[in-house]
């Protein structure tokens, strides 16, 4: 069939509006329409090319929310008419990864994801012959796609796919990152670092948690008000303060906050933020995504003296299993979604919205079809 997609044509390029082919779903496949994706700055990262899995032409996206078209021989789970979010972090359930009941990073098709390809080792997607690779598993730049069953949260129906599709990425990677990874404790202080889609989600999820001191620390002061309005305590601007931000960090805490998140994706930041922690017992999550050779340093003795680094993808949650209750939460309006997208705009306008992230005009931009 015809669908309208963006496609990354090369590193560094506008999208380029096309005509594209998608093949049918085969086994333990399913062909969804995409209604409505949010853009995360990982797309932009990768369009960047600093992304070494990062491989062109591809359609990116990977933060939607769509309707079941089709599905291959042998699917099961879903059928057509279904609501779902597509996963980039699939869940299938049978893999060592997934029966270790010790994380989300289910392996079962992650060789083939990073190389564009469905699992079977093909591309459903070409454009003027030529074939296009898929990412993320998702690549919800596209007005119809093909995911694995495994890839794909069913959801209820009643939540509007043009707002619950932030839950495709960047508001459960924040929520999830505090309550799944860091697992904050309440009454504890949390720092913040980077308060665009992810780092307010963090500040979402450190009230959740029942956090009392949350600190958010961005460049830009714009972000500010809506992560006051979210729940942080203390906002502070580096550009304010002429020692380093972990120093000024440690000296409005006491000596160090509980947790930190670092939202940004700088090797640098990723530093202070963990030198921002509690000797003892302060733990840094990584959130952030860093360029291909980019490496990430401190003393060691930071690390001697108790305190913690770690990371997380997609929060640590379970696709499959604990994304229906998140957009459940969403409609019991436990997890705020709306004021979070201050851009809305048609697919012919989505290089505006890498254009206002870049510009720190947005936090999250949904590019409906
Ligand atoms: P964004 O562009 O919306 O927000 C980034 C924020 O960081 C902006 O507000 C910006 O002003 C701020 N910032 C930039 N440099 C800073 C600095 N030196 N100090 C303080 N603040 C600074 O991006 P986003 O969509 O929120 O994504 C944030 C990061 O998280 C990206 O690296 C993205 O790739 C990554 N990410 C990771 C996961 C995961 O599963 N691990 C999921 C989603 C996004
Ligand atoms: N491909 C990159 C890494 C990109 C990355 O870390 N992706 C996160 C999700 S970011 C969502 O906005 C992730 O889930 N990583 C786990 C995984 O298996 O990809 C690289 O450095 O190669
Ligand atoms: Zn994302």
């Amino acid at each position: 069939m015809k669908a309208q997609a963006a496609v990354a044509w090369g590193a560094g390029e506008p999208l380029r509006i096309e005509t594209v082919d998608v093949e049918g779903p085969r086994e333990g496949e399913a062909l969804v329409r995409i209604v409505a994706t949010g853009v995360c700055h990982t797309d932009a990262f990768t369009l960047s090319g600093a992304d070494p899995e990062g491989a062109f032409p591809a359609i990116l996206g990977h933060e939607g929310g769509g309707i079941v078209e089709e599905v291959g021989p042998g699917v099961s789970s879903v059928k057509p008419g279904d609501h779902v979010i597509p996963l980039y972090t699939p869940e299938c359930r049978e893999c060592e990864f997934c029966k270790s009941g010790l994380t989300n990073l289910c392996q079962s098709i992650r060789e083939t994801q990073g190389q564009g390809l469905m699992p079977d080792g093909s591309s459903r997607f070409s454009c003027g012959g030529k074939a296009v690779l898929h990412y993320m598993g998702t690549s919800t730049f596209s007005e119809y796609t093909v995911l694995p069953e495994i890839a794909l949260a069913k959801v209820n129906p009643a939540a509007p796919l043009d707002k619950i599709c932030l839950l495709g990425c960047g508001i459960t990677t924040g929520i999830g990152a505090v309550l799944n990874t860091a697992k904050v404790r309440a009454g504890s202080s949390v720092a913040v670092f980077g308060l665009g889609g992810i780092g307010l989600s963090v500040i979402q999820g450190a009230v959740m948690a029942g956090a009392e001191r949350i600190i958010g620390i961005d460049i830009n002061p714009s972000k500010f008000e809506m992560a006051g309005q979210l729940g942080a305590t203390d906002l502070v601007n580096p550009g304010d303060h002429g020692a380093p931000i972990q120093e000024v960090i440690v000296d409005l805490t006491n000596g160090g906050v509980d947790y930190s998140f670092e939202c940004v994706g700088n090797v640098e930041l990723m530093r202070a933020a963990l030198e921002c922690c509690h000797k003892g017992w302060g733990e840094c999550t990584i959130i952030g995504v860093a360029g291909a050779g980019q490496e990430i340093a401190t003393r060691p003795f930071q690390l001697v003296t108790g305190r913690v680094w770690r990371g997380t993808a997609f929060g640590g949650v379970r696709g499959r299993s604990d994304l229906p209750g998140m957009v459940d939460q969403y409609l019991a309006g436990e997890i705020e979604v709306d004021r979070m997208i201050t851009h809305t705009m048609k697919l012919d306008g989505i290089n505006d919205a890498f254009d206002l992230m870049h510009e720190g005009e947005s936090i999250r931009s949904v590019v409906y079809f």
